[in-house]
């Protein structure tokens, strides 16, 4: 092909290309949602249409683009890890948009997940960090900080905080001064000792977010056939389908990892 006048401007870019073998880690967060659900009015201190809005724009990520082996979500953000061999995009990081092409996973997943979103929503979101090149340890370690310290501690916090305003009839600055300096444990003991309320009984999709994974599953239906010279029957058909399943459990602890040994493959 020839050169156009503009070739130069490859000169300027920096290779970027995700190391070969390694998992990739997609993060995108929405930007100024605190407004977008004060806008909506959105229910504090969770939201389940907006969770569920989120988490319906990352499965159908998940159905476009094959490649990703796990997404975590949560709050305002959703994480995806694309498999090792990956070759989407020539694997490169960064991304060069023209009007009608893109030329990386972090714009795909980007349009892919704000279309289904009304142009509303797409609009207040964007791509918070874009490159992260991982070993499986290292793709663990995401996933596990985003449900800690990001799910874990915010939730438990506004779940107090909401309840000291909501229940407790405590401005915001008064649930505020309460809470300063308060650790896990004073938290849950306000809880159960003023409000009666054992957070280990809240809902699972809060205090754990949500996890999307591939699962095999054996399907039945069926079908009507008819054998040469033989009545026309019903005869039941078993075909394997690969379907995107929801998870509101502990992705930190062994025990996700050993029930799905395929999910992350070793190092090495
Ligand atoms: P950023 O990411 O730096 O542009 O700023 P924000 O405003 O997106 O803040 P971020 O991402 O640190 O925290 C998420 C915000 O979104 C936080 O202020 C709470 C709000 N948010 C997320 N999910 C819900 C929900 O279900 N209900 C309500 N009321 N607020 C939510
Ligand atoms: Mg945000
Ligand atoms: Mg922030
Ligand atoms: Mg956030
Ligand atoms: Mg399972």
């Amino acid at each position: 092909m020839a050169k156009s006048k503009f070739e130069y401007v490859r000169n300027f870019e920096t290779d970027d290309t995700c190391l070969r073998n390694c998992y990739i880690v997609v993060r995108l967060d929405g930007r100024n949602f605190h407004k977008f659900a004060e806008q909506h009015k959105f229910t504090k201190p969770n939201d389940n249409r907006a969770l569920g809005l989120m988490t319906q724009c990352a499965r159908s990520v998940m159905g476009e683009l094959e490649d990703i082996v796990i997404a975590y979500g949560q709050s305002d953000e959703f994480s995806f890890v694309f498999k090792r061999t990956t070759t989407l995009f020539k694997r490169r990081a960064r991304y060069r948009v023209t009007p009608h092409t893109c030329s990386s996973p972090v714009v795909e997943v980007y349009l892919t997940f704000f279309l289904p979103l009304s142009l509303l929503a797409a609009t207040l979101m964007d791509v918070w960090s874009c490159k992260r090149t991982v070993s499986r340890y290292g793709a663990l370690t995401h996933l596990a900080f985003r449900q800690t310290d990001e799910c874990h501690v915010n939730n438990l916090h506004n779940t107090v905080f909401w309840t000291l305003v909501q229940r407790g009839g405590l401005t915001t600055t008064q649930a505020d001064e309460r809470l300063k300096g308060t650790l896990a444990a004073d938290k849950n003991e306000i809880l159960f000792s003023e409000f009666d309320i054992n957070y280990n009984n809240e809902s699972a999709l809060h205090k754990k977010g949500t996890t999307l994974i591939w699962e095999k599953r054996d399907e039945t239906v069926t079908k009507r056939t008819k054998l040469p010279n033989e009545e026309e029957k019903d005869v039941p058909v078993t075909r394997t389908r690969r379907r995107v399943q929801a998870h509101h459990c502990d992705i930190i602890g062994d025990q996700f990892w050993e029930e799905h040994p395929d999910i992350l493959e070793d190092d090495n």
